[in-house]
């Protein structure tokens, strides 16, 4: 049976690089790469400019400055990347609860049951499209389909600054001349296999048939045969595994100053550890504050923290006020747990 669902895939269009544009604007129209600069140096990203050469994620970095000898290799900023990645993942949940982050900078959104745009995923997925850009200032390439395989491969389809939809009606014609290779675990060892039998396109696969796929492929033929035909009945996932928990507060009048911050700060810290109850099994190890002001812009200072004492919210609160020195709108206060705990890994035994 074929579950019908409205997903979003969502993809940001070289990542690392983007921020890196974003941040210092004269790099926009050269080409630029994200990477290790030494004589050992692999790429992580580079941008679409540097890819017209044949740059690539994961070449050695003096083998692209040999494609390209202009090419502006910069070493990496991970908290710029980590912050636009939760700019943008915040921007998703405004849309849909059902999120699942597959990396720092691409998501599933389920909008099945979106009532925004009277329920057209095409429409939200260009207003998410618009509103990163906006707000973050990051190109992201969406992928609108009944189905994560497809969603997924939609939101590759029409990159950079791409929007590609597969209405469920043209499921069948598009799903049919898919090269194997698009089929999520087909990677070069299978691939070469299908090859050896002739199998090339999902509609080579349909018409190998499904007891045929089975016996030369055992359950992997059946999971082939299911893609082929367009069918995944994957649900998006929502990530069972908090890195943060946080709690913020809007004030109806503008709080003018530190002192007045530091006084509300208490009874937000307060909210926090009552919140933080139900995750005693976590280990919290950073602590971080969050401040609005009445401009709109907004800063985050963030510290190792051994509890929840207002008086270390206190010290955060008063660096973060001074970046500014204006009156605040919001105060979020927060932790992010310690990773080594990790109870998605624990359940496998239990
Ligand atoms: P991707 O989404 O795979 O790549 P991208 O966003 O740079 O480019 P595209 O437009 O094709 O989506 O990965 C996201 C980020 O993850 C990327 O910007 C850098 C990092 N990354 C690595 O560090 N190493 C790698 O090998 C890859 C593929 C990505
Ligand atoms: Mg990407």
């Amino acid at each position: 049976m074929t579950i019908q669902r409205k997903i979003i895939h969502c993809d940001c269009d070289c990542f690392y690089a983007a921020v890196e544009m974003r941040d210092n604007p004269e790099l926009v129209n050269k080409p630029i790469a994200v990477g290790g600069v030494g004589r050992r140096g692999v790429l992580s990203t580079c941008n679409y400019q540097a890819r017209k050469f044949g740059i690539r994620s994961a070449m050695p970095t003096a083998h692209a400055l040999r494609l390209c000898p202009d090419l502006v290799v910069l070493p990496g900023r991970f908290d710029a990347y980590k912050q636009a990645s939760s700019d943008i993942m915040a921007i998703f949940h405004e849309y849909s609860s059902l999120i699942e982050p597959l990396s720092m900078d691409e998501a599933f959104i389920d909008v099945s049951e979106s009532d925004k745009h009277q329920g057209s995923a095409t429409l939200i997925a260009k207003e998410i499209k618009a509103k990163v850009k906006r707000q973050v200032g990051i190109v992201v390439s969406a992928g609108v389909a009944p189905n994560k395989f497809l969603a997924k491969i939609a939101s590759d389809w029409k990159k950079p600054d791409g929007l590609f939809v597969v209405r469920p009606e043209q499921v069948d014609a598009f799903v049919r001349q898919l090269p194997v290779e698009k089929i999520h675990g087909v990677g070069k060892v299978t691939a070469g296999r299908l090859h050896n039998d002739g199998l090339y396109t999902c509609s080579d696969l349909r018409d190998f048939g499904l007891k045929s796929l089975i016996s030369r492929y055992g359950s992997m033929g059946e999971h082939l045969f299911r893609l082929s035909n367009g069918i995944d009945n994957r649900p998006v996932k929502i990530s069972r595994h908090r890195k943060s928990l946080s709690v913020e507060r809007t004030f109806s009048d503008d709080l003018p100053d530190l002192t007045s911050c530091i006084s509300r700060l208490e009874s937000v810290c307060l909210e926090l550890s009552d919140r933080l109850k139900k995750h005693s099994d976590r280990n919290a190890a950073k602590g971080f504050i969050k401040l609005k002001f009445n401009d709109f812009s907004q800063t985050t200072m963030e510290s190792s923290i051994r509890g929840i004492q207002v008086s270390e919210f206190a010290k955060l609160c008063e660096q973060a006020w001074k970046r500014k020195k204006m009156p605040v709108r919001l105060i979020g206060v927060g932790v992010r747990f310690r990773s080594d705990v990790a109870p998605t890994q624990l359940s496998l035994f239990s």
